[in-house]
């Protein structure tokens, strides 16, 4: 296998500033080399073109910067659809999870994927029930065809990119009032963090992958660092208490390479400006080997 880096530096879908330097972080704690050591050839193909704050509108308070997320969601869109047509795997370095709109399109090009969706936040808000305006709040949504008709479609084509039936959402624990009906709705597997408490988290993943597997030529893996319990990753700009453990990411990312079918990944909302000593790029580092196969023991 051969691994593509694609940094798309955003934080116009965040409430605070600073997550756009998170491909700078990760790629300053040896995310390339980290990947070579385990055999692979890695290319970094820089970052995808973001318009900075200072030129984009913010004339919507329901979605803010929605001019320009949208042209970075259709150039993500496209570096993550070659990356994958040349048979290469991506690993997508956020930004904010704004990212997922592009990364996730691009890779669901004449394919159906499932997608696991590991967060704190379901991001499954829409316009009417978005309680920030912020767009990273609105991905998953919009990729199963809710919301802004900008976003769920970012140009002509089929949608919903994604049937909601075929995602799950691991580590859950602060969703808006609004999103519950809508995920129950849309048929979305939400194993939020009671259930993993009850079940643990081999079969919470399980379970997920079951779902998300069925009748599809792919998965992919979007992974949100404020999944973690901040203790963990305290450089997110929305940490919540009461997250997975370091074992519990490390695990569900070990998981979703076994499957065989991972297609790529995003990892996201790394915010240096947050973080201590780089400590939640270093982990976004490591779990990213652990998506691509790197084992402590078994092989
Ligand atoms: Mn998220």
């Amino acid at each position: 296998m051969k691994i593509d880096i694609i940094g798309v530096p955003v934080d116009l879908g965040a409430g605070r500033r600073g997550v756009d330097m998170g491909p700078s972080a990760i790629r300053y704690a040896h995310l390339q080399q980290e990947l070579e050591k385990l055999g692979y050839e890695v290319h970094d193909k820089g970052n995808v073109e973001v318009p900075i704050a200072e030129t984009c509108n913010v004339n919507e308070p329901k979605l803010r910067y929605i001019d320009c997320i949208v042209p970075m969601a259709r150039r993500t869109a496209g570096a993550v659809a070659t990356s994958i047509q040349a048979g290469r795997f991506p690993v997508v370095l956020g930004g904010d999870h704004s990212i997922a709109l592009g990364s996730i399109r691009g890779a669901a090009r004449q394919r159906k994927i499932g997608v696991l969706w590991v967060d704190a936040h379901a991001d499954f808000n829409t316009p009417e029930t978005t309680p920030s305006g912020n767009i990273h709040g609105m991905p998953l949504a919009a990729l199963c065809g809710y919301g802004d008709r900008r976003l769920v479609q970012l140009w002509e084509e089929t949608v919903p990119v994604i049937d909601p039936r075929r995602v799950a959402i691991i580590g859950a624990r602060d969703l808006d009032s609004g999103e519950k009906p809508l995920l129950r709705e849309a048929g979305v597997l939400v194993m939020g963090m009671e259930q993993i408490d009850r079940m643990g988290m081999f079969e919470a993943v399980s379970k997920a992958i079951a779902r998300i597997s069925q009748d599809v030529d792919g998965i992919y893996l979007s992974f949100d660092m404020d999944s973690l319990e901040p203790r963990h990753a305290p450089g997110v700009g929305t940490p919540v208490t009461g997250g997975l453990t370091y074992r519990e990411a490390h695990l569900a990312c070990e998981m979703a390479y076994e499957t065989g079918k991972l297609l790529g990944i995003d990892m996201v909302e790394s915010n240096p400006i947050l973080d201590t000593g780089n400590q939640t790029a270093r982990l976004s580092v490591e779990l990213v080997t652990s998506a691509v196969g790197r084992r402590t023991w078994s092989d």
